[in-house]
């Protein structure tokens, strides 16, 4: 067994297979989740619950947040009763979700007011490589931070880049975002372009990934779109929430806008909670 206290706050589709990853590799894990029922799985699996979010913060040494998105994040650090109303000095917080880099050093400067440190740690990877451990984590914040930081990293990634001061970490993962949002739509507009024109979807699937324009991403999603089902790995609002902070972070490129304006007409007609792949369900009409 390790002797590093962990807390962990946030268990939707990422936080939960990482959590398990923690205990796997011997962590005592306390566990805190909004919707408190969704703590069970982890539980089941040796995870503690914690009391709250305060006692989170005081109780483990390294306190790890995974949540959707800057609000939210900035709840659990600053309510009344979140992770920093209570003693947080020298704890190391690890805060994983993809937020702006903005948000990001707010939350580096609440820490150091509190004496805690702080690292921006999003991830590229959504479910499987969460589940296999073989996320790529971009980090971003003090040396001292992410070399604390490393071990636990290591056992949630098959990498990590330092990436430089904290915001460096998150621009990082808004550009990779960006290009996974063209990856997920220009697969699903190829995809519909073959099929109006008579190339079945499975023949166009294997021409593409069996060339050099296949790739990691569209043989992922490939078995998605052949069955037409979509459970979210990376939830389609979460890449609308990217985009929209890629933009406000000065993203202009050419495609940024008819793609951020995409997916965000895929959300508002009811597909947010789907994968981001259900864009071609969007678009197949
Ligand atoms: P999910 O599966 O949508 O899970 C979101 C988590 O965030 C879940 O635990 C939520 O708790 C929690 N959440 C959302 N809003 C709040 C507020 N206001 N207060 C506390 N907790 C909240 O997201 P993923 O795990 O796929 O992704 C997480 C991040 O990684 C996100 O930034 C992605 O872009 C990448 P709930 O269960 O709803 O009570």
């Amino acid at each position: 067994m390790k002797t590093t206290r962990i807390g962990w706050a946030g268990l939707g589709n990422m936080g939960v297979p990482m959590v398990n990853n923690l205990l796997k590799a011997g962590y005592p894990v306390q566990v805190y989740n909004r919707t408190r029922n969704k703590e069970s799985d982890v539980v089941k699996a040796g995870a503690q619950s914690a009391a709250g979010l305060q006692a989170l913060a005081t109780d483990n040494e390294v306190i790890f947040v995974m949540v959707s998105d800057d609000e939210a994040a900035k709840q659990l650090f600053n309510t009344r009763d979140g992770l920093l109303s209570g003693n947080a000095e020298g704890k190391l917080f690890i805060h994983v979700s993809t937020v702006s880099p903005k948000t990001s050093l707010y939350l580096d400067e609440c820490c150091q007011k509190q004496g805690a440190l702080f690292l921006e740690t999003p991830v590229s990877g959504s479910v499987k490589p969460a589940q296999d451990g073989t996320l790529i984590i971009l980090a971003g914040g003090t040396l001292e931070a992410y070399e604390k930081a490393q071990p636990l990293l290591d056992v949630l990634g098959k990498m990590s880049i330092h990436t430089g001061p904290v915001g460096v970490g998150a621009a990082a993962k808004l550009a990779i975002n960006y290009f996974l949002a063209i990856n997920i739509q220009s697969l699903a507009e190829t995809v519909l372009f073959a099929k109006a024109n008579g190339v079945k979807t499975e023949d166009m699937l294997t021409i593409i990934n069996e060339g050099a324009v296949g790739s990691g991403i569209t043989k992922l999603k490939s078995p998605a779109i052949l069955k037409g089902e979509f459970p979210a790995a990376f939830a389609l609002k979460h890449i609308v929430k990217d985009l929209r902070l890629a933009k406000e972070q000065g993203l202009e490129a050419p495609l940024s806008t008819p793609l951020f304006d995409t997916f965000k007409e895929a959300q508002a007609s009811g597909l947010g909670e789907e994968d981001l792949m259900a864009i071609f369900k969007y678009l197949d009409k």
